[in-house]
């Protein structure tokens, strides 16, 4: 039996498709996804230093005239998805991509590929890219922040990445229907309904993408008109820590004015996420941007501040008994929404399971607050999910049994980078 990361570079070496990976070999999704590249880089790293930089490339050459890197840019065949490329109808002239974005890993990304400083040409490169992280930020602030909250709002639930978290439940009932969308879903043909996403959340997530098609994608008018808009703490975490590492990359570079540019919006994001503490819970909230409200739910997002700021832990020590309660409740670190609670499914989509991205991040943010022996739990847990559950692209935490596509590019990127 060939070793664990043989098996890992055999993934994502199946998985490229030239320039771009796939997250899946199991055609649930056929083509790039935003942060699904980002981090599948940190795997390339591992073994291909040049492959890791031109999954970025990639995903930038897809980036918007405004500066949005969109989630998905569609290169290839891609009638078994749904909504594909017919159904966004939008790009860049270059590249069809959605008119969403997802979690900004990018910077944070590029940092490490930067620091690593194996890959070939990499002044260059670092410097063909800069300019476009800097304009991917700006268009946060500007788009998804135009009052200047320092918490930028997302638009659907897509673009948290944790598409069917209980989190977004009352924000996403408060969204029309539409029509129903059942007979036109493609992903219940490659997992079980049980596991996916409901109908009611496929009619509303379509029915946003018309209603935002119908306006052209144009951020002024989004931001104003979009029935969904939350300013969601694991979206602003991470984005924070990208701000930190784009800070970081700017003044290495000398670009002193950027640098400063970027610390001016990190530090709006650092007082905006503080007041996100809920004393009371011991625990970080995001908001309902639409309807004004904090969103009280214990999600796995409430725990990425620990990600992107060293200070949490030291601040708010109760942060940390949130998540030695759900370790001890489960076989295996970290699920993905609060066990215990009615919302709680372990099989079911980003409503409990565990998917290795967010682990690494989790355990990151724990090492980074000077917590290594939880930091270390989590890595433990993260290994062995793979020893016994395999490449799936996410696991239940109660059994550890692997779920949803097979050969997943992340889960195999995740082996290779937490091994190293
Ligand atoms: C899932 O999301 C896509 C939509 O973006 C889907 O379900 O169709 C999520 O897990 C998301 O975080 C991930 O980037 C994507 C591809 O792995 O799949």
């Amino acid at each position: 039996m060939t070793d664990l990361r043989e098996q890992a570079i055999a993934i994502l070496r199946t998985n490229d498709h030239g320039g771009y990976t796939v997250p899946t070999a199991s055609g649930l999704y056929p083509a790039q996804w935003n942060w699904d590249s980002c981090l599948v880089a940190l795997g390339f790293a591992q073994f291909d230093p040049d492959r890791a930089w031109v999954e970025i490339e990639t995903l930038f050459d897809g980036q918007w005239a405004d500066g949005m890197v969109p989630q998905i840019s569609f290169r290839e065949a891609d009638d078994t998805y749904f909504p594909n490329s017919s159904v966004w109808q939008a790009g860049n002239g270059r590249v069809k991509t959605s008119g969403i974005t997802q979690p900004p890993v990018a910077a944070t990304v590029v940092r490490y590929l930067t620091e690593r400083g194996d890959a070939p040409r990499l002044t260059e490169r670092l410097g063909a890219l800069l300019p476009k992280l800097l304009r991917y930020h700006r268009w946060f602030y500007s788009a998804r922040d135009p009052q200047g909250t320092g918490l930028v709002s997302i638009v659907h639930p897509w673009e948290s990445g944790m598409d069917n978290s209980p989190v977004w439940d009352a924000a996403l009932a408060a969204v029309e229907p539409g029509p129903s969308v059942a007979h036109l879903r493609k992903d219940t043909g490659f997992s079980h309904a049980s596991v996916r996403p409901t109908g009611p959340e496929y009619d509303r997530y379509i029915n946003l993408v018309i209603g935002y098609r119908a306006l052209n994608y144009d951020p002024a008018k989004l931001h104003g008109a979009a029935p969904f808009l939350v300013a969601d703490i694991g979206f602003n975490s991470i984005l924070q820590r990208a701000n930190r590492d784009l800070i970081a990359l700017l003044r290495g570079a000398g670009d002193e004015a950027g640098a400063v540019e970027v610390e001016g919006f990190a530090a709006r994001t650092a007082a905006a996420i503080e007041a996100c503490w809920d004393a009371e819970d011991g625990f970080y909230y995001g908001r309902d941007t639409r309807h004004d409200r904090v969103i009280r739910k214990p999600g796995i997002a409430g725990l990425l501040p620990l990600y992107a700021d060293p200070t949490v832990a030291e601040r708010h020590p109760a942060l940390l008994r949130h998540l030695e309660a759900w370790l001890e409740q489960v076989r295996f670190g970290v699920p993905s929404f609060a066990p215990g609670t009615p919302e709680f499914e372990p099989r079911r989509y980003w409503r409990g399971p565990i998917w290795l991205v967010v682990n690494w991040m989790v355990l990151d943010g724990l090492a980074r607050n000077g917590q290594a022996a939880l930091s270390q739990r989590v890595l433990r847990d993260s290994l062995e999910l793979v020893r016994q559950g395999g490449f799936g692209e996410y696991f239940d935490p109660t059994t550890g049994e692997g779920l949803g596509g097979n050969s997943f590019s992340w889960t195999a990127a995740m082996c290779l980078f937490l091994r190293s």
